[in-house]
């Protein structure tokens, strides 16, 4: 998923592009603006969490890009091209690496796991 920052901030070709050249297929794309019920659904793993709240309130912030991508070992390959999760410690020529500062703005979301992933795209995509 293209977070609100990355939408807004005019990265949604680049980052797809990131996808593609390394191999990936874009499955499925939706743009939607996801409001606190789907949020609350998505980031339920996160609820306990003290950054939960500020979390919830940037996703809702604006439109996200959901995406389906498949491919060779496409769950790991994705997340190294998204790198690190805090902007900060993310590696030069990541996605977030390249373009964030801020652990909350960190432009991308991608599963973590097939069963995560399943969950997720469920949720997207019905
Ligand atoms: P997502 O789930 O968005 O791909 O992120 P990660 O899998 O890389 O990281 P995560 O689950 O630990 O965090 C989920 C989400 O919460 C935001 N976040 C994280 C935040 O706003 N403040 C924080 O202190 C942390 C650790 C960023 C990603």
């Amino acid at each position: 998923m293209i977070k609100p920052d990355g939408v807004e901030r005019g990265l949604v070709g680049e980052i797809i592009s990131r996808f593609e050249d390394k191999g990936m297929n874009l499955e499925k794309i939706r743009k939607l603006t996801i409001d606190e019920k789907l949020a609350r659904r998505h980031y339920a793993e996160h609820v306990d969490r003290p950054f939960f709240s500020e979390l919830l309130e940037f996703i809702i912030s604006g439109p996200v890009i959901a995406m389906e991508w498949s491919g060779e070992s496409a769950i790991s390959i994705c997340r190294n091209l998204m790198g690190a999760t805090d902007p900060k410690e993310a590696a030069p020529g990541t996605i977030r690496g390249d373009y964030g500062i801020v652990v909350t703005n960190n432009l991308v979301h991608g599963s973590d796991g097939p069963e995560s992933a399943a969950r997720e795209l469920e949720i997207f995509f019905g």
